[in-house]
């Protein structure tokens, strides 16, 4: 895969991308990203205290995208300051934990929570994310497929913070994603039907009228 990452500040051809984790208290959100951008894993990690940031800028091809990770505390007492976040993302992590089978049954709340405050206009990519694939799976499988299906266009993928199974591979992925976006706007910009387009073509002929 043609994929690079570093941490750089945002450079001037960076495109950012919000990249929001959602989920019930300890299922691993911040230890996805931790891993994901310092490769360090914490047994005795704090449940996070509202909202946290970090930023990674990850290369596709010739572009650079600059993903803005939003990790966002899982106590409810948190949840009117993630709601406020939801309109900008551009893609959402709904994490739960592979052997907390309650931490399962939430999902389904966040999905729901999260439709209704995101115009969806913005959202690019929506991940149910199974953490701790490292311990034994208390969730079935096919419980899992049923949520993933019962949802549109949502994928399933499972992760281990600790053993760093998949964590690599699942933002490559989201930048695959943001990249083919990417280049389907282009496309559509330079489409000759576009509507763009037509409004120009119809300016120009109208001009043109005036001319004769
Ligand atoms: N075995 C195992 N433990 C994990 C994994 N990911 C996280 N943990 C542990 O699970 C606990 C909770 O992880 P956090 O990353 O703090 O969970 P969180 O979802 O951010 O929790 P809140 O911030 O409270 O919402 C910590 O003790 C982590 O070390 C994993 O993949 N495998
Ligand atoms: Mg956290």
């Amino acid at each position: 895969m043609d994929i690079n990452e570093n941490e750089n500040k945002k450079g001037k051809d960076d495109i950012e991308f919000k990249i929001i984790t959602l989920g019930n208290p300890g299922v691993g959100k911040t230890s996805i990203i931790q891993r994901y951008v310092s490769d360090d894993f914490n047994i005795n990690q704090l449940s996070t205290l509202g909202i946290s940031y970090s930023f990674k800028v990850m290369q596709v091809k010739e572009r650079n995208l600059r993903f803005k990770l939003i990790d966002t505390g899982g106590q409810e007492k948190y949840r009117s300051l993630a709601v406020s976040y939801f309109r900008h993302v551009d893609v959402v992590l709904f994490v739960f934990d592979l052997n907390n089978k309650s931490s399962f049954d939430s999902v389904q709340y966040w999905i729901d929570l999260f439709n209704e405050h995101n115009n969806n206009k913005n959202i690019k990519a929506k991940y149910i994310i199974g953490n701790k694939n490292d311990l034994e799976q208390k969730v079935d499988q096919n419980l899992i497929d049923e949520l993933t299906t019962r949802n549109d266009n949502i994928k399933y993928w499972s992760t281990s913070a600790k053993t760093k199974s998949q964590i690599d591979y699942l933002f490559s992925l989201i930048g695959f994603d943001l990249y083919e976006y990417l280049q389907k706007k282009e496309n559509n910009k330079n489409e000759p039907n576009s509507n763009k387009s037509k409004t120009l073509s119809k300016n120009h002929g109208s001009k043109k009228k005036g001319f004769c």
